[in-house]
C-alpha cells in the first residue's frame, strides 16, 4: 500500500481505529494524527488513509463527508456521535428480561422517521416471554409498516430472516443493554473484537464504543446500550406525522391545530377507541409530546 486509499472505519480508540480497506477482509489499524483536523472517525466512516514516513503504520488523512450521524445526547449536555453513514436502525428490544419498553421502541421508530432511515424491530427472548407475547407485539408493528421479527440466536431462529432483511443496507443494532445486540451481531457472523488497540493503537481500548461488520454490499453495527433516548420537543403537527398512523386521521380532526389529546372531534382519538390505532402506540405519542421522561 503506498498512496491514499478508502477505508471503512469498523472499531474506534483513542487514538487508532480498525478499518477495513477495498475488497480486503481483515481489518488495519489506522493511527490518528496528533493534531488531526479530521473529526474524530466513528464506525461507518469512510476514511482516506495513507503509509505513514516510516512505511510501516497508516495514518487517517481525511474523514469523508457523513450522509448520516446518529448522535446521541450524553449526561452533562453533550453529544457523542455513535455512528455515521447508516441508513436502517435496527431496534432491538427483548420481550422480557429486560421489560420490554414500548415507548422507548416508539421514541426510536419516531427517530427513524424523522431522519429517513428505514425502522425494523427485532425482538428476542421469545422463549423466556412465550409466544403468545411474540405475536402481539409483532403485530402492532406489522400494522404500521415495521418489519417485526422474532430472533433467538442461540437456535438460529429468524437470524436468515434478518439477513435478508438488512441485505445491502447500511443496519445499525440500537437499543437497551442486555437485550441481545451483540448475541445477534455474532448470529450474523460479526467479530466481538477487532484486535488490542491499546497495544497497536498508543491508547486505551474503548470498549464501550459501537463495532461494524461489512455484509455484503452493506453492513451492520453493534452499538453499546442506550439506557433512554428521547426526542427534541416539537410541536404536536410534527411528532404525529412520526406517527405514520397517526397521519390520515389526523388530518379528519375538527381542529386543524388539534393535539389529539382531549379535544372535540379528534379523530385520531376516535381511532383510538375503535382500535385501530394501538393504545400502547398512542400512550407513546402523549408521552413524547408531554416531553415525559422515558418510561
Ligand atoms: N433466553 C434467551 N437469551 C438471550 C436471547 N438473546 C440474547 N440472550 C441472552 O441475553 C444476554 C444479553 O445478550 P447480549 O447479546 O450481550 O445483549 P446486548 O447487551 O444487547 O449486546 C446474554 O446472556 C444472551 O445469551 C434469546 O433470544 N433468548
Ligand atoms: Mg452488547
Ligand atoms: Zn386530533
Amino acid at each position: 500500500m503506498t498512496q491514499v486509499r478508502r477505508a471503512r472505519v469498523i472499531a474506534v480508540g483513542r487514538n487508532a481505529a480498525w478499518a477495513v480497506f477495498g475488497d480486503e477482509s481483515e481489518p488495519r489499524l489506522v493511527n490518528f494524527r496528533k493534531k488531526a483536523r479530521h473529526p474524530m472517525p466513528v464506525p461507518g466512516d469512510l476514511v482516506e488513509a495513507a503509509p505513514q514516513a516510516d512505511a510501516e503504520h497508516l495514518v487517517v488523512d481525511s474523514v469523508l463527508p457523513r450522509t448520516f450521524a446518529l448522535e446521541r445526547r450524553t449526561g452533562g449536555g453533550r453529544t457523542k456521535t455513535m455512528a455515521a453513514n447508516i441508513d436502517t436502525l435496527a431496534i432491538v428490544a427483548a420481550l422480557t428480561d429486560p421489560p420490554i419498553r414500548l415507548a422507548l421502541i416508539d421514541r426510536l421508530i419516531a427517530f427513524a422517521v424523522l431522519h429517513e432511515l428505514e425502522p425494523a424491530l427485532i425482538l428476542t427472548k421469545p422463549d423466556l416471554a412465550g409466544e403468545p407475547a411474540a405475536d402481539e407485539i409483532s403485530s402492532i408493528y406489522h400494522r404500521i409498516g415495521v418489519p417485526a421479527l422474532i430472533l433467538q440466536p442461540k437456535t438460529g431462529r429468524g437470524v436468515e430472516e434478518l439477513r435478508a432483511l438488512i441485505a445491502a443496507r447500511a443496519a445499525m443494532l440500537i437499543g437497551q443493554s442486555g437485550v441481545g445486540k451483540s448475541s445477534i451481531f455474532r448470529a450474523l457472523g460479526g467479530i466481538g473484537t477487532v484486535g488490542d488497540l491499546t497495544r497497536f493503537g498508543r491508547g486505551r481500548q474503548t470498549t464501550t464504543s459501537a463495532r461494524l461488520f461489512r455484509m455484503g454490499d452493506g453492513f451492520l453495527i453493534d452499538s453499546p446500550g442506550i439506557g433512554e433516548f428521547t426526542l427534541d420537543p416539537m410541536p404536536a403537527i410534527e411528532l404525529a406525522a412520526l406517527f405514520v398512523e397517526m397521519r390520515e386521521p389526523a388530518g379528519r380532526c375538527r381542529f386543524s391545530d388539534c393535539r389529539h389529546l382531549s379535544e372535540p372531534g379528534c379523530a385520531v382519538h376516535a381511532a383510538v377507541e375503535a382500535g385501530t390505532i394501538a393504545p400502547s402506540r398512542y400512550a407513546s405519542y402523549r408521552e413524547i409530546l408531554a416531553g415525559e421522561a422515558p418510561a
